[in-house]
């Protein structure tokens, strides 16, 4: 019986690592804005990985508020709760009342039965970058990147990279420092997340939602940080509604 679940576990792992090494879009990053453009591109028919760092993907939901673990919606993303059967109380004034464990949860659930694959407690830590276009992301065990040890990444190879990471936007910011690309914004360079402005940030984050440069695009926080917007505090609409165009830009991209 021992030799029996050790052995399930490894196969069924690495199955699922193999039919990944090559993958149409690669996600760095399961927050929201990446579970939706996950959960979009999948029920699209691609074939999707999401390499996320912590344990427990979901990214900065979980703890809605100052560890008060509810978030906020506006109404005009309930299309995108109402697709992913989230439920939310009306909370007045245009807004909705979602409880944080939910919404990480059913934003996770709904994305792995769309046919994404979450490799969870694994960093992207490079990218690769062939003939001027992002074309894949460098991965290692978070632990091994914890501890530091000296121990070489392996290579998945993608037709498109998504930056997911939140307000670090990690993965442009390879893109630019190690590769040097300009990417498309109004400096050619990350321009940094602004403070808090609750409209501005929550109408920019999807605005500045795009492709950067050829074979990778940004969404969330990362769009955000990338373009120069304000950031908008636990409310939630913009990031669901940029993993939505994230995935409609990608899914045209890759015609
Ligand atoms: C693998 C990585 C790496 C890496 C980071 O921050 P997130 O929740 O992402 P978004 O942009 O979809 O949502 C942002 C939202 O949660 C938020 O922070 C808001 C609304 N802030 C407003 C404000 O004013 O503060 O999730 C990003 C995920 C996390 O789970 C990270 O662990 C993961 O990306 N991640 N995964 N490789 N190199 N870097």
């Amino acid at each position: 019986m021992e030799e029996k679940i050790t052995k399930t576990i490894v196969q069924g792992y690495f199955k699922k690592l193999i039919d990944n090494l090559h993958v149409d879009v690669a996600i760095a990053g399961a927050g929201p804005s990446g579970l939706v453009a996950a959960y979009d591109l999948a029920k699209a028919g691609k074939k999707v990985a999401i390499f996320e760092r912590k344990l427990a993907p979901g990214g900065g939901t979980w703890g809605g508020g100052m560890l008060f673990n509810e978030v906020v919606v506006m109404e005009d993303s309930l299309d995108i709760l109402r697709d992913l059967s989230i439920s939310y109380k009306d909370a007045g004034d245009g807004y909705v009342s979602i409880d944080s464990v939910e919404f990480a949860s059913g934003l996770t659930f709904k994305a792995v039965q769309a046919g994404a694959v979450i490799f969870n407690s694994v960093s992207v830590t490079d990218i690769v970058f062939r003939q001027n276009t992002v074309s894949g992301v460098v991965i290692l065990w978070t632990t091994v990147e914890r501890l530091g040890m000296h121990v070489d990444p392996l290579v998945i190879t993608a037709k498109a990279v998504l930056d997911g990471t939140g307000h670090p936007s990690e993965i442009v910011n390879l893109a630019v420092k190690k590769a040097g690309i300009r990417i498309d914004t109004e400096t050619g360079d990350i321009m940094g997340e602004k403070p808090m402005w609750v409209e501005s940030g929550e109408a920019s984050t999807v605005e500045n939602t795009k492709r950067l440069c050829p074979g990778l695009y940004a969404s969330g926080m990362a769009a955000n940080n990338v373009s120069g917007g304000f950031r908008m505090g636990p409310i939630f609409g913009g990031m669901l509604m940029s993993g939505r165009k994230i995935a409609k830009i990608i899914l045209k991209d890759l015609q």
